[in-house]
């Protein structure tokens, strides 16, 4: 009987064409090459351009930039196929996404002309500047300043735990530009490009995990920004990075599922074939409980994950808390799949030779960037208020 395909959650067929040619890709180009990114923790430059090569820049975008203009359920699909086999190399995704959304949702129409075509088609990265040594949780907290001058603003702190440090061409950069207002309404976002004058990346992160994404500290000394670089209104700043979060971190959620199913399915592959008292441990209830409970909350995650995607095309008003539903249970969820999968390799599971123990690594990570899991139930806590 032949079987008809039924278009998953709204993704078009030829999405799903779209999905099966990146399953493939990552499959014979991305996964062989993620033990190896991990040991060195360099930046992939190959997989930037395979990725590049395959218009997957593209996905955030609209077309009207050169973007796929597929949405952000298509973009979250792609993420998690890609965080099966590389977590890293997905984040090269993510932080496309988390980087552009501010020009995307608030920039001028010239903004947007000069950056987001340049970044859809991969030739620019970008990067998201918003914590500082002192301001994580707490973005409020920020001390970098924005004077006013003529023609822009004048920008001179630092920035930490910024992703694509030294590799963006483009770092989005919150400021503040009026210290004696409430910081919603002083601080301001900047455009600014990584060969500006006084602009440099100080040391690099050395990581416990995602370690083919370079983490890092850029440094402003008289940073010139012209106003034509101000993203959105001057005073607006916070609200333009609070309303990017509740997007982006549809991308941390589709992160965490893929390393989950990546995890999942390794294990189960390998109980299949290890042999202990005369059966594959598969046949073993110990192993069946572990195995069943990881495909379940996996699952489960998908589909939080995806039933928040959807709310982030029709720009429902509780993306902001769905979103940060889907990523505190995906990442807690990651990391629960991740340390059994270990588990189920035991010895072999501790070791370098097997995928399990990276990607335990690269999911607690999920947990704590983009906002702890502890200020995603705090945004969730609040909108029950
Ligand atoms: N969308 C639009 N506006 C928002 C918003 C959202 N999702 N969340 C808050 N705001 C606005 C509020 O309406 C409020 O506006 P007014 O001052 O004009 O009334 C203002 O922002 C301040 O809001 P609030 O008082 O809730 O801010 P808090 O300082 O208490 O912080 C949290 C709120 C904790 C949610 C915020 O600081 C946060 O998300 N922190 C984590 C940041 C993060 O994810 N960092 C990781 C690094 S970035 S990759």
């Amino acid at each position: 009987m032949a079987v008809e395909v039924t278009p998953q959650y709204g993704l078009t067929q030829e999405q799903l064409d779209f999905l099966e040619v990146i399953r493939q890709m990552v499959v014979e180009k991305v996964t062989p090459r993620a033990a190896e990114i991990d040991e060195t923790a360099e930046f992939p430059e190959d997989i930037r351009e395979l990725f590049a090569d395959h218009d997957l820049f593209g996905l955030p975008f609209d077309e009207q930039y050169g973007g796929t203009g597929t949405g952000h359920l298509m973009l979250c699909a792609a993420i998690e196929e890609i965080a099966k086999g590389c977590a890293s190399s997905s984040l090269l995704l993510a932080v496309q996404d988390l980087s552009s959304l501010p020009v995307r949702l608030f920039g001028s129409d010239d903004l947007k002309d000069r950056i987001l075509p340049r970044m859809a088609s991969g030739e620019w990265l970008g990067a998201f500047a918003l914590s500082e040594p002192e301001a994580g949780s707490d973005p409020g907290a920020m001390r970098t300043r924005a004077v006013r001058t003529e023609g822009g603003w004048i920008l001179n702190g630092a920035k930490n735990w910024i992703s694509n440090s030294g590799v963006a061409d483009m770092y989005v950069t919150f400021a503040v530009t009026d210290p004696d207002v409430k910081y919603s309404r002083g601080i301001t976002a900047f455009a600014v490009l990584a060969d500006s004058d006084g602009f440099r990346i100080d040391a690099l992160e050395h990581k416990m995990g995602m370690k083919g994404s370079p983490t890092g500290q850029p440094v402003y000394e008289d940073v010139f920004v012209p106003d034509e670089n101000v993203i959105g209104e001057v005073g607006q700043g916070f609200r333009v990075a609070m309303q990017t979060l509740d997007r982006s971190r549809l991308g941390v959620a589709a992160q965490a599922v893929g390393i989950a199913q990546g995890a999942t399915d390794y294990a189960a592959d390998y109980a299949g074939e290890r042999i202990a008292f005369g059966e594959p441990i598969n046949r073993l209830q110990g192993i069946q409980f572990k195995l069943a409970d990881m495909e379940t909350t996996t699952a489960a995650s998908r589909e939080l994950l995806y039933r928040a995607a959807s709310m982030a095309e029709t720009d429902d008003p509780a993306l902001g808390k769905y979103s940060a539903m889907a990523k505190l249970f995906a990442s807690d969820v990651a990391m629960d799949v991740t340390t059994e999968a270990v588990q189920v390799l035991g010895g072999y599971g501790y070791v370098k030779e097997y995928p399990v123990e990276r990607m335990m690594r690269d999911a607690k990570l999920t947990q704590i960037y983009e906002g702890t899991n502890e200020i995603q139930r705090v945004v969730i806590a609040r909108s029950l208020a």
